[in-house]
């Protein structure tokens, strides 16, 4: 048999994000869920698979119209017109609660219910999926711990929306350990609910996230599909992923150490964030993180130079790049200051943070101030369990200020 596992479709996503972008190609990157669902139904009849499993939040929310509904029982009936079944549970964003209305699926079709888990055999394949939808978004049961035991003979797949033993940034709905999982005797449990992919073996055992289909902001990044598993009459063979994605989510560091001017960091942008583009084969969305030790001239005003370069890139790429955001993640450099007397001040602090012997030794050049002029203050201090003012960890606080002062004044800045 051949499977093909989807997940968090979210279709018709608002990105809402976008919005506050002035250029922001809103209405492109909201198709871009629908064109990622296109895709996949493609690639379902392309690889000439008998199922489709979608583990849950087929719709971002609400429906803004019956639209949405309908666009994806279209979708749906392009798979069963081919003879592929499919089999569907709903997550925290497309929960019973949460979708007031439902358009009835073509036959082919079907959709686990939310009072319990049941189990669904077919005739002609060697199948058993089990499965059970939401109810409401905030499902906090372990819906898995009531899962019916596998069939024997047969591949059994458990369809679950679920974080698991809890994901950052994601809910933590209907929560369970993997040990459990695999304990079930299932072949595959395919998931959904996590956004990025996670393939876990455990004996026999796939566990399977196969991620979203469309990354929906600039933190979902990097290359977003289904996965296509391939099985004999009682096991899994193998899986493996297939990109769909419309639009890639791209974050992009850009070295600006040594850079000699604000010319030379747009052209390092520029370079980079082709790179990134053309690695990614489609549109791209980009956040441009410069780092690294720039010149004298710095790398300017970042959104003065996210103007010119959305322009430049939008040139360059025919409209395909989209320049999200540029942030300024450089540290002023010290080696490119003309006078070697800076460089060495600070080459001193710097080699002064990891010498604890010679911090010491300047604690303890503090001591007499520690019971003259700030001898209140360091009571206080020591009453409130911070360290007191003649102690290395004091002085390694405060280097940071330090530095910044004597660089202000050698530079002429104060
Ligand atoms: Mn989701």
């Amino acid at each position: 048999m051949k499977l093909l596992h989807c997940a968090d479709l979210h279709i018709d996503s608002p990105l809402l994000g976008l919005a506050r972008y002035e250029g922001a190609p809103v209405e492109r990157m909201r198709s871009a869920t629908r064109r990622a669902v296109e895709r996949l139904v493609d690639l379902a009849v392309a690889e000439n698979v008998d199922v489709v499993l979608v583990g849950g939040d087929v719709f971002d929310g609400p429906w803004r119209d019956v639209g949405t509904g309908l666009w994806w029982n279209g979708q749906l009936s392009r798979l069963v017109d081919e003879g592929i079944r499919v089999f569907v549970v709903h997550g925290n964003h497309d929960a019973d609660s949460v979708i007031s209305r439902r358009i009835r699926p073509p036959d082919g079709v079907h959709v686990f219910g939310s009072d319990g888990p049941s189990t669904e055999v077919l005739d002609d394949l060697p199948l058993a999926v089990h499965g059970q939808s939401y109810a409401t978004a905030a499902t906090h049961d372990d819906l898995a711990a009531g899962y019916p035991d596998p069939v024997p003979g047969l591949v059994n797949v458990g369809l679950l929306h679920t974080s698991l033993d809890g994901r950052e940034g994601h809910a933590p709905y209907a929560p369970c350990r993997p040990g459990a999982l695999a304990a079930r005797g299932y072949d595959l449990w395919a998931l959904g609910h996590v956004h990025g992919r996670e393939h876990h073996q455990d004996g026999p055992t796939h566990l399977l996230f196969p991620g979203n289909t469309q990354g929906r902001h600039a933190r979902e990044t990097g290359a977003k599909g289904v996965s296509l598993i391939t099985t004999d009459d009682t096991s899994v063979r193998s899986i493996h992923h297939v990109e769909v994605d419309a639009v890639r989510w791209c974050r992009v560091p850009v070295d600006c150490t040594e850079a000699s001017g604000v010319d030379d960091v747009e052209d390092r942008v520029v370079d980079a964030v082709i790179d990134a583009w053309r690695e990614a084969g489609r549109p791209a969305a980009v956040r441009v993180e410069l780092v690294g030790r720039p010149g004298r001239g710095g790398v300017g005003d970042p959104s003065s130079l996210r103007t010119q370069l959305v322009a430049d890139l939008a040139h360059r790429s025919d409209g395909d790049i989209w320049l999200e955001k540029v942030q300024d993640r450089t540290q002023s450099d010290v080696s490119a200051l003309s006078s070697e007397a800076v460089a060495a001040v600070v080459g001193a602090i710097e080699r002064l943070e990891v010498d604890e012997h010679t911090l010491a030794d300047l604690a303890e050049l503090l001591r007499p101030l520690q019971g003259a002029t700030a001898g209140a203050r360091a009571r206080r201090s020591v009453a409130d369990g911070a360290p007191p003012l003649a102690s290395v960890a004091t002085v390694t606080d405060h280097l940071p200020a330090v530095r910044e002062q004597l660089l202000s004044r050698l530079e002429g800045r104060v």
